[in-house]
């Protein structure tokens, strides 16, 4: 089980497949196993080289504990581009889910030159108080559907509600601080984007989605009709197809 040392923290990482690199960034508390079982599996065999870490304080990258400063998903983002640094891919493809999205347009945003391709689903460039209502829902673990909760529990056990309960205090920091995650810089988006979005995503809604393609020039969007927060899980092959034919030359 691959790790490297970034920025004074044991990175875990999963590193699947020969090709072009795709770094794949999970959603809050999520891991690359919990959140990518599907793609870690299908696009290695259709040529792609895909590498998908825990952030630092998710999964295998503890300790430390995980840490919520009002630029959290800044600090992501470096992390990640000083791990493909160290792995020796100067450029990449980068896919993100829900924080993950937002981790990968702060990243193409900080690290332009290395990021060839922008693949984000269930993002969004911003939070308001009815984003942060949505997530409230949500802050008693014990209401989590199953198949979002048991990779979780598994994971943290009794620190899991601990957890989520810091990182729903950090979304109302983030909502005092204005809720602007990267919403005015947009335009500064270059990289050829795919937005993916399910249309039922009770989360994050489907107006985010159509945010950051006004946004950002020249954006694609594919909406799952039924789709639901965790597209890429439930509709994999539909999912990994859209994804593959974007990424492939
Ligand atoms: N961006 C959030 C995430 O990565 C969106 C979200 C909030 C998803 C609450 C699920 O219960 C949830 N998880």
């Amino acid at each position: 089980m691959p790790y490297a040392d970034i920025r004074g923290v044991k990175l875990h990482y999963e590193d699947v497949g020969k090709g072009p690199p795709l770094l794949l960034l999970p959603g809050a508390l999520g891991t690359g196993r919990s959140d990518f079982a599907p793609q870690l599996q299908a696009l290695p065999e259709r040529g792609l080289r895909v590498i998908a870490p825990d952030p630092r304080g998710y999964g295998k990258s503890r300790p430390p504990e995980r840490e919520f400063p009002p630029d959290f998903y800044q600090q992501d983002a470096h992390d990640f581009a000083a791990l493909m640094e160290t792995l020796g891919c100067s450029t990449y493809a980068v896919g993100g889910w829900s924080d993950g999205a937002i981790i990968g347009l702060l990243l193409t945003l900080a690290y332009p030159q290395r990021v060839t391709k922008l693949a984000i689903w269930g993002g969004n460039a911003y939070v308001t108080r009815a984003d942060i209502e949505l997530y409230e829902t949500t802050r008693c673990v014990a209401d989590w559907p199953p198949r979002a909760a048991a990779p979780m529990q598994a994971m943290y056990g009794d620190g899991f509600q601990a957890l989520w309960t810091r990182w729903c205090d950090a979304q109302q920091r983030l909502l005092k601080a204005g809720g602007d995650l990267c919403r005015e810089r947009l335009a500064q988006i270059t990289c050829p984007t795919f937005l993916l979005h399910g249309g039922k995503d009770r989360l994050v809604p489907l107006i985010h989605a159509q945010f950051l393609q006004q946004g950002i020039a020249g954006a694609r969007l594919h909406v799952f009709p039924e789709g639901r927060h965790g597209v890429h899980l439930y509709d994999a092959g539909a999912f990994n197809e859209l994804l593959v034919e974007f990424l492939l030359p």
